[in-house]
């Protein structure tokens, strides 16, 4: 068995010190960080939610992954995220209003901060009054809103109107995602950018920047 595969099959039965334990080996056998991320730990959770759509696994195994997950993650973030970057930018994300999936959310948040770019991390369920308020109070150049439910993905287009009548829609690009999100929603709902994954959104948020 490989050692993808053995973090994998341990982030799946949520392990979590082992998937500690293996992501740090892989590393310090000189495994290339988004290889483990990509192969180790996100394979293995889409396993997981595989499981949960055909009703295999429920709750409590998926936050028990999603723990190892993070556990995981977070060994890995210092490798991920350049250190000592001037900031370029200053960008506001959280999980809209009524969702609290973070995980894709928080590897948005570690590939921005790798580019350089200063993430003021709003956290989950967030109401889109926090979101135009905190992006005013830091001088956001970018809101990033990400939902993992269909349910909840109508909450960005509250994000759009609330900027709009606040007065900063002109000064602040709106950014969304997450695996229900796609292009054609993001522009029935007025934002400006949508991306499928971490990697592309960190770039695109990079360009917002470096644009201004
Ligand atoms: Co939930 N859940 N969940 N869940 N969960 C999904 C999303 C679901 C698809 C599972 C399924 O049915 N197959 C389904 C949604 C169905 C739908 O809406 N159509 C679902 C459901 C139904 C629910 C509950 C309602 C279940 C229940 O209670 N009956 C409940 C809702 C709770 C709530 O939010 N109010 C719920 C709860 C949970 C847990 C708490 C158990 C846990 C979350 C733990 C946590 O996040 N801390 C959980 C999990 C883990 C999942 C799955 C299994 C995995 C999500 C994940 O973390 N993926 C998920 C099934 C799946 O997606 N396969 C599922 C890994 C992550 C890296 O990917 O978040 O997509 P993702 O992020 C990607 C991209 O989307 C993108 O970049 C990331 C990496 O490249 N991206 C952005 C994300 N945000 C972005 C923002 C951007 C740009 C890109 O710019 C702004």
């Amino acid at each position: 068995m490989s050692i993808f595969e053995e973090i994998s099959s341990f982030l799946q039965s949520g392990r979590a010190p082992k998937v500690k334990e293996l992501v740090q080996q892989a590393i310090d056998e000189g495994l290339e960080p988004k290889q483990i991320l990509e192969e180790g730990l996100l394979s293995a959770m889409s396993i997981v939610g595989d499981k949960f759509k055909r009703n295999e696994v429920f709750v409590p195994e998926v936050l028990v992954a999603a723990r190892a997950m993070k556990a995981g993650v977070e060994v890995l973030r210092p490798h991920l995220v350049a250190s000592g970057v001037e900031n370029k930018g200053t960008v506001v994300i959280g999980t809209v209003k009524g969702d609290l999936h973070d995980i894709g959310k928080n590897l948005v948040k570690m590939m921005f901060e790798g580019k350089g770019l200063e993430v003021i991390d709003l956290g989950v369920d967030v109401a889109p009054e926090t979101f135009v308020a905190k992006a005013k109070e830091h001088n956001a150049q970018i809101i990033c809103c990400s939902a993992l439910l269909t349910t909840t993905m109508p909450e960005m287009k509250n994000v759009v109107e609330l900027a709009e009548k606040e007065g900063i829609r002109d000064s602040v690009k709106i950014m969304v995602g997450g695996a229900p999100v796609t292009k054609e929603f993001c522009e029935s709902v007025g934002a400006d950018y949508y991306t499928p994954d971490a990697a592309s959104a960190a770039e695109t948020a990079l360009n917002i920047c470096l644009a201004k």
